[in-house]
């Protein structure tokens, strides 16, 4: 009973602490010997390196430390097992916080009214009701359903986009390429929680942005996104963004992580970057239900949360 944990992009020293404390009558084990690897059963995994996973013959299953496993699926090398993603309250409630967090400052004009204290100018902006205002969210799964849930509580109007056929309450729904189109004519602040496949991939360009209302109640068409960099051409951000065609972006994920120094996005006045930390997969949280399905799974019942791999989330 060995689990192999295989990360990288951050210091693992307080998973493996905690995963040690949950996982006691486990080994855990961070290097590949040769002589373990017959008793590895299960590999915790983020960005983990070429080769990890290979020569595993008794690997059960797959657990990603993050909600997205586009990092997973790029593995050329990447045995035909179970993959388990995260899907915990722990997570989306951040997600939650952050969609809400950036929402609200579109809403309240939090650029201006910064700009405004700066030149210590007391001014203040007309301001249009939460209910006036449509958030569309593309991508309705763990995380956007719970957005839309705290977002409609607020009074937000709501549309969610979702690659099948979706019905969910408060929320007018589209699917497919001609939804999209739909969708975007209808959303002022447009959040993306997609996760990055084949199919979404760059999704965000000028097509999609030239797509975005012109006139809102904001004063111009707002983006978020806190799924993935890939989703986005950030040339075609920058560009709508001086076209005026895009009035502000929060973007948490970047095309590189982290972001270059010379992106011209780290000063744009009016782009808000977040260094990839929308939702933190906190190992407190999350390890005690990865082991806790491991162990559930050896008793013989199903994994639960898998990954679709051929739709690629
Ligand atoms: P889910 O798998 O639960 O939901 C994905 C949603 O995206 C579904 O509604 C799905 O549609 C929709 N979707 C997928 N492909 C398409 C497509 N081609 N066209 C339209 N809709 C599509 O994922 P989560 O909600 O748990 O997470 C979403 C993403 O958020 C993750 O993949 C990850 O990349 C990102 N993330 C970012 C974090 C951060 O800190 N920035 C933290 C955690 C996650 P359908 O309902 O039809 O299946
Ligand atoms: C995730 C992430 O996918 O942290 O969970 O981005």
């Amino acid at each position: 009973m060995t689990i192999l944990f295989s990360a990288t992009g951050f210091d693992p020293g307080r998973w493996l602490d905690i995963l040690r404390r949950v996982a006691p009558e486990r080994s855990v084990i961070t290097e590949r010997s040769g002589s373990d690897d017959a008793a590895v059963d299960y590999a915790i995994v983020w960005k983990q390196p070429p080769r990890a996973l290979l020569g595993l013959p008794g690997l059960k299953a797959i657990f990603s430390l993050g909600a997205g496993v586009d990092h997973l699926l790029r593995d050329p090398d990447l045995p035909d097992v179970p993959i388990v993603r995260v899907v915990a309250e722990d997570l989306t409630q951040r997600m939650t916080e952050f969609v809400v967090w950036r929402v609200l400052d579109h809403l309240r004009q939090g650029r201006v009214y910064r700009e405004q204290q700066g030149k210590r100018l007391w001014h203040e902006r007309s301001q249009p009701a939460a209910g006036a205002v449509t958030v569309g969210i593309l991508g309705l799964g763990e995380l956007g359903r719970d957005a839309a849930d705290k977002l409609g509580a607020l009074g937000f109007r709501l549309a969610g986009w979702t690659r099948s056929p979706r019905t969910v309450g408060g929320v007018e729904t589209f699917h497919g390429a001609e939804g999209l189109t739909r969708f975007l004519a209808l959303s002022d602040i447009v959040v993306v929680l997609l996760p990055l496949t084949a199919e979404t991939a760059g999704i965000v360009d000028a097509a999609f942005l030239s797509k975005m209302k012109s006139v809102t109640p904001l004063g111009g068409p707002v983006l978020i996104n806190a799924g993935r960099g890939g989703l986005q051409v950030e040339a075609d951000i920058l560009a709508a963004l001086d076209a005026g065609t895009l009035m502000e972006a929060s973007l948490d994920v970047f095309a590189t992580e982290p972001l270059p120094q010379d992106s011209p996005l780290w000063a744009h006045p009016r782009v808000f970057v977040t260094p990839h930390a929308a939702a933190v997969s906190d190992p407190e949280a999350l390890l005690p239900l990865m082991v806790a399905q491991m162990d559930a799974h050896d008793r013989g019942e199903p994994l639960r949360n898998l990954v679709d791999r051929s739709a690629g989330y």
